[in-house]
Order: C-alpha cells, then sequence, then structure tokens
C-alpha cells in the first residue's frame, strides 16, 4: 500500500514542489526538477575585504520568458558572504540601481554607521564603504536592502543574500562544512509570477494586512530544484527570505530536524524537532540524518498566519489576545503540505560525516534579567475603515515610524528587558545591534526553537527578551527594532532607537 508520505517523498519535484496552497498557480508553468545550485561563495576571510554591486537583471524562472529582477552582482540575490567570526572586514557596496538602496548587514553586531538601516541610504551610482568590526558568535546571517517605505518591493525584487559567520572551527566541532556539498545553503521564498513568467508585486489591501505571499515556492532563487548530496549526514542552513510567509518545515517521512543552530550562535547539543516554525528573517542551522539512503523531501504545512484572511486576524484577535498556543507541538500533515526541496542521496558520493554529533559546539545564553532596563512595546495593526482612512495602519506602541523622531534611548553596555506584544496577530520582531536571549514567552517557557541566541523572534502572543548592547548608535545613525513582515515594517511597525 502506497502511503500518502511514500507518494510525497517519491514524488520529488513534481507538481507538488510549486503548488502553494492559494491561487494563482497555472498549470505547464513547471520548470521544476532542475539540480539545486548555491549562490556563489565570495569569502572575505582571507583578503579582508569584498565588493557588492546592485544592479538590474533578468531572469526566467518559469521557463515562461524573463523577468525583470534586481540582484547584488547577480541578476537576482547575491553571493553568501563568508567572513570572520572576529575581525574586521572593508566592504564596498557599489549602486547601479536609479533608486537608491541600502545593505543591511542583519546580525551584525556593529555601530549603527556601519548597519545599512534606512539612514546609510546608497544613492544611484554611490558607492559607500563601511568598515565592519566583527566580534560575535559565528552563525549564518544575511544582507538586504532597508530602504524606508521600500523594503518590501525591493527585497522581494532580489536584493539579499546569506552571511556565514565563520571561525573555520566546524571540522573541530564535526559539523559538515563544504559549501554545496554536505553544507546547503537555502534561501526560503515565495513569488508570484503571471502568465507569462513575469514576478509581480502588487499589493492589495489584504496583502498589506498579511502581508505579500506568492504562489510558487523558490530557493535560493530556483523554482522547484532537488538537491543531491551524499549519504551521510547533511546540514541546511535555512534562512526565511520572504517577504511574510511563515514556514511550518518538517521532513515528508517524518524523520526529525536538528536543530544546531539559531540566528546569532550554534545551540550546546542539537535538539531533535518535528517540525520547525520558520518566520520571516528568522534562520535555523539544521542536521538532517541521511545515513540510511533514502530520499526525503523538506515539506512545510500551509501559512499559519492567516489561513485565510479573516480567519487568520479572527483567530488572531479571538484565540491570542496575549495567550498565544505554543507552536512547538504544531503537527505537518503531508497531505496539506508543499514541497520546499526535494533531497536525492547519490549512494556513489562519499560524506565526512556518518554520525550526529552529541554536541554542536556552541551555547545556551544565559543572562540574568536583574537590574536589566524594562521596556514594553505592542506590536499594533489597525484594521477596518479606522485603517483604510486614517494614516498610521501600522505601528509600535501607537506610533508610526517616522525617520525624524528617536522613540528609544538605551545605554552602551547596558543589558536591556523588553516585552513585546502582538494583540493581532503572530509578527516576527527583529532588533539590530544585538543578539538577544528569549526568556519568557506568554509568561512560561521558551519554545524548544527560541531558546539559542536569536536576534529576531516571532512574537506570538507575548514574549520577553533580554538584549544587550555593546556598540554605539548615534541619533544621526540609530538602530532600528521592527516586524519583520516587509509589508508591516514598510507600513509603519518600525521604530528606531540610540545607544550610547
Ligand atoms: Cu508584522
Amino acid at each position: 500500500m502506497t502511503t500518502r508520505r511514500q507518494l510525497l517523498a517519491g514524488m520529488g519535484a513534481g507538481a507538488l514542489a510549486l503548488a502553494l496552497p492559494g491561487a494563482g498557480w497555472t498549470r505547464g508553468a513547471a520548470a521544476g526538477g532542475q539540480a539545486l545550485t548555491m549562490p556563489p561563495l565570495l569569502d572575505a576571510t582571507g583578503t579582508g575585504a569584498f565588493e557588492l554591486t546592485a544592479q538590474a537583471g533578468q531572469v526566467d524562472f518559469l521557463g515562461l520568458g524573463a523577468t525583470e529582477t534586481w540582484g547584488y552582482s547577480a541578476p537576482y540575490l547575491g553571493p553568501t558572504l563568508r567572513l570572520p567570526a572576529s575581525g574586521s572586514v572593508r566592504a564596498t557596496v557599489k549602486n547601479s540601481l536609479s533608486d537608491a538602496v541600502t545593505v543591511h548587514w542583519h546580525g551584525l553586531i556593529i555601530p549603527g554607521v556601519s548597519d545599512g538601516g534606512p539612514h546609510q541610504m546608497v544613492a544611484p551610482g554611490a558607492t559607500w564603504k563601511p568598515v565592519l568590526d566583527i566580534d560575535q558568535n559565528p552563525a549564518m546571517l544575511w544582507y538586504h536592502s532597508h530602504v524606508h517605505g521600500r523594503t518590501a518591493s525591493q527585497v522581494y525584487r532580489g536584493l539579499a543574500g546569506a552571511i556565514h559567520l565563520s571561525d573555520g572551527r566546524d571540522d573541530e566541532r564535526g559539523l559538515p562544512s563544504s559549501y554545496g556539498e554536505d553544507d546547503l545553503t537555502l534561501v526560503l521564498q515565495d513569488r508570484r509570477f503571471d502568465r507569462r513568467g513575469r514576478m509581480v508585486y502588487d499589493p492589495s489591501m489584504p496583502d498589506r494586512m498579511m502581508g505579500f505571499h506568492g504562489d510558487f515556492m523558490l530557493v535560493n532563487g530556483q523554482v522547484g530544484p532537488v538537491a543531491s548530496v551524499g549519504r551521510g549526514v547533511i546540514r541546511l542552513r535555512l534562512l526565511n527570505g520572504s517577504n511574510a510567509r511563515i514556514y511550518s518545515l518538517a521532513t515528508s517521512d517524518g524523520r526529525p530536524l536538528h536543530l544546531i543552530g539559531t540566528d546569532s550562535g550554534l545551540l550546546d547539543v542539537p535538539v531533535a524537532l518535528n517540525t520547525l516554525v520558520l518566520a520571516p528573517a528568522e534562520r535555523a542551522d539544521v542536521l538532517l540524518d541521511l545515513t540510511d539512503g533514502r530520499d526525503v523531501t523538506l515539506i512545510s504545512g500551509p501559512e499559519i498566519n492567516s489561513g485565510g484572511m479573516m480567519g487568520g486576524m479572527m483567530g488572531g484577535m479571538m484565540g491570542r489576545g496575549g495567550g498565544g498556543r505554543s507552536l512547538d507541538d504544531l503537527v505537518v500533515d503531508p497531505g496539506q503540505s508543499f514541497a520546499v526541496l526535494p533531497i536525492r542521496v547519490d549512494g556513489t558520493r562519499s560524506t565526512r560525516i556518518d554520525r550526529l554529533p552529541d554536541s554542536a559546539g556552541g551555547s545556551r545564553p544565559d543572562l540574568s534579567p536583574e537590574g536589566a532596563v524594562r521596556r514594553q512595546l505592542t506590536l499594533d495593526m489597525r484594521m477596518g475603515p479606522a485603517a483604510m482612512f486614517g494614516g498610521g495602519r501600522f505601528s509600535i506602541s501607537g506610533k508610526a515610524f517616522s525617520m525624524r523622531r528617536i522613540d528609544q534611548a538605551v545605554r552602551q553596555g547596558a543589558l536591556e528587558h523588553w516585552t513585546v506584544s502582538a494583540p493581532m496577530m503572530m509578527h516576527p520582531f527583529h532588533v539590530h545591534g544585538t543578539a538577544f536571549q528569549v526568556i519568557r514567552e506568554n509568561g512560561g517557557p521558551v519554545s524548544a526553537r527560541n531558546r539559542g541566541w536569536k536576534d529576531t523572534v516571532l512574537i506570538n502572543g507575548e514574549a520577553e527578551i533580554l538584549a544587550p548592547f555593546p556598540r554605539v548608535a548615534d541619533k544621526d545613525n540609530p538602530y532600528m527594532f521592527h516586524c519583520h513582515i516587509l509589508e508591516h515594517e514598510d507600513g509603519g511597525m518600525m521604530g528606531q532607537f540610540t545607544v550610547t
């Protein structure tokens, strides 16, 4: 008897690889099935310098015709930057586009002046040369444009890429580290296309409220690719680079995802998860045990933040109200899921790691809240006619973002204790200039996936974080805190703060 699971596992890059639940999927536009490629690796650990150029390009994603895209030194997306976890790196950012852009180093704990937020604009034709003075844990970070009001459309067109912060010690840790071989970097995005293969970004009112979702799954800018790996333990470095979609990741045959690292560093020991929830901007470092030699498909359940616009809103208003349901117990039904990435095991290829390590070689944060400065933040949305006719649909603690207003002043070196609540729906909350610890969710214990170092946390009701701020951000170059559903961020769910 063939079960649904076996069917899914065996389907590879079939139709299911493309069809997200929702409208708009055009039959016959299935480009899928080609081999997964990695973004080119740009290794600056030896040279201490690298260059990126924001540029326009054309990509034929579906085999239906080319579409206009943007990228950093590439037609779409940008190279994976390998940077030292400790050291000084000279970056050169050129802008050959006709729009101003920025490059925000998401997760780098560096001074505000080199952070690449909305105040560090790179005008058309201009060059920006920040020095990245890095000293933090090895982790996968990322970079993307961060222009106020235009982040959503610019990132959607392709202005994003991955960063590997490396200390060169993954061999000692027994972790897979051969780029593209047993160590796969996977940028997960969803996109919409029209019937001529043109990428579409035209958010309607519901899209702005719930965040813009696509009908096609892209991994590293490819539609429906298939990964081929050797038999052994492989590493998936997952980045949710989508504007709004929250993935509920699992495997087609139920084998666990072994979480070894979160946004800002490696864990102490691997944590086996049946389902891994990954919100926009979050990263997860995961091991997959393929020593049995069987193919498997990385799958995702449907969006958990909407379930149909009103369902999501009503669910948010009625079901949560400050007391969110834990997502640790979320079960992904393969019959209701879509394929993110089929993974084929090629027994003829050798692998380096053939058993799961006992240790992940990192550490769990263990900060004490004693003496920390307390702040309360509320991620606000206004619904209905008030939202349509008044300004300020999105705000934090009642204030929509303004480039000219500093919302918080933090003392350099201070530990901050922030309580962040999201009464209407879930919002991924990102803070610049820090790696933080989640210490409580809805007054109780922290979800398994949130127990490592983080820079973005999905607020499902309420969460409390402890955040150290070691670097300076003055009033002309403040840090941001914001929702990483990009339509919400652009709509005003963002604030700025100084560290002095
Ligand atoms: Cu949001």
